[in-house]
């Protein structure tokens, strides 16, 4: 019989978690940051580069891919791992919160989203099944529910009648899902910032039952002070043994910020994004290479990384060919940055374990706080 997947949780610290989760494919260390390869390619990274910098697990988007070269196709041709040449896991969103983002004319109903294509205008429907189909079509080995996330500003009665909405697509992906041992299927809570919301939302999904569970609706604008506002309390809701996911986040400072208060995974485009377009992340905080002051350095970003963007090259070089548009920066840079996000995790798994996470932490924000780049 095929293993299944299964989550230890191996030691806490304060709310701070740190396991595994194990999957026929490998295991996923957590607290996990996966590095996002939407249209099946962490952008400028050879999968063997974006493993060589930490990575146990890519996140990949249903909605792209759907749309180019279509999940039937990746089927035929072997399913997304064999496609991209990434024999780990893979975490596929489920498509919506893509459509509201970059999808043109969209329409919203009990039965899911129709929408125009962002790539050739051209008119496709996701409900809960179909987004269950075309991630199995992929071969994802964690599976994400439907929903909703509802664009700020809204309404508490809007986002209350959207996440109503979302736990009734939650028990149709559920359905649908059916039982694959070997994958897994998340439910994602929604509930904006309203704690009532947050804990009707939660309860909706435990008593449907999931392999593991997302915290969605944060990080779209209400900001980092609002965002652990209901971080603070969010997780308590969920099993204390399933892996909790906070989905799109961030920036160094908020991972750090949701694996204090019981985050056990996360994605962003943040380090990928930004390596190509010259912003880069660093222990001192961050920098953007096409700063002129850097034109002369011949300093590695940061002398302790041991990364190759920091071990073979001096600021001077790497701004050079950024500002030469040269291919070879955002792969230097995208690398730095997943180097770095990926050494956070690690630092973080490390302190848990040794339950030094505070010591850590308050040593993190010192370090960022004494500037110095
Ligand atoms: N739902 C889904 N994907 C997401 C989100 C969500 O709420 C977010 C919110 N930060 C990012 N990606 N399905
Ligand atoms: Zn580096």
């Amino acid at each position: 019989m095929t293993q299944r997947i299964s989550f230890s949780l191996d030691a806490t610290d304060g709310k701070a978690r740190t396991g595994v989760i194990s999957t026929p494919r490998g295991d996923i260390r957590t607290p996990a940051f996966m590095p996002v390869g939407t249209a099946g390619t962490v952008k400028a990274m050879m999968p063997e580069s974006v493993r060589a910098t930490g990575a146990d697990i890519l996140l990949g988007n249903t909605y792209h891919l759907m749309l180019r070269p279509t999940a039937e196709r990746i089927d035929r041709l072997g399913g997304l791992h064999k496609f991209m040449n990434w024999e780990r896991p893979i975490l596929t969103d489920s498509g919506g919160f893509q459509v509201m983002s970059l999808a043109g004319l969209r329409k919203l109903t009990e039965e899911g989203v129709t929408f125009a294509s962002h790539v050739d205008g051209s008119k496709h429907v996701i409900t809960p099944e179909r987004s269950m189909e075309i991630q199995k079509l992929l071969g994802s080995d964690i599976v994400m529910c439907f929903d909703e996330c509802p664009a700020l500003p809204a309404t508490e009665e809007d986002v209350a009648k959207s996440m109503r909405m979302s736990m009734r697509w939650a028990q149709r992906s559920r359905d649908a899902f059916g039982d694959r041992p070997g994958h897994a299927l998340f439910g994602i809570m929604q509930g904006g910032v309203t704690q009532e919301l947050r804990e009707e939302s939660s309860q909706a999904l435990t008593d449907i039952g999931f392999d593991g569970y997302a915290v969605g609706g944060l990080a779209v604008g209400e900001g980092q002070e609002a965002m652990f506002g209901v971080l603070d309390y969010a997780p308590d809701y969920l099993p204390q043994d399933k892996p909790r996911y906070l989905m799109g986040v961030g920036k160094p400072d908020d991972i750090v910020g949701a694996v204090k208060r019981g985050i056990d995974m996360m994605d962003c485009v943040l380090p990928s994004r930004s390596g190509r377009n010259g912003q880069v992340f660093t222990r001192h905080g961050a920098i953007n290479i096409k700063n002129a002051r850097h034109a002369d350095d011949p300093r590695p970003l940061d002398e302790n990384c041991t990364c190759p963007a920091c071990s073979q090259y001096s600021r001077a070089y790497l701004h050079h060919v950024f500002r030469s548009h040269e291919m070879i920066s955002g792969m230097l840079l995208t690398w730095h940055n997943l180097h770095y996000f990926q050494e956070i995790m690690q630092g973080m798994r490390d302190a848990i374990a040794a339950g030094t996470f505070a010591a850590w932490e308050a040593d993190f924000h010192a370090v960022r706080a004494a500037g110095d780049i």
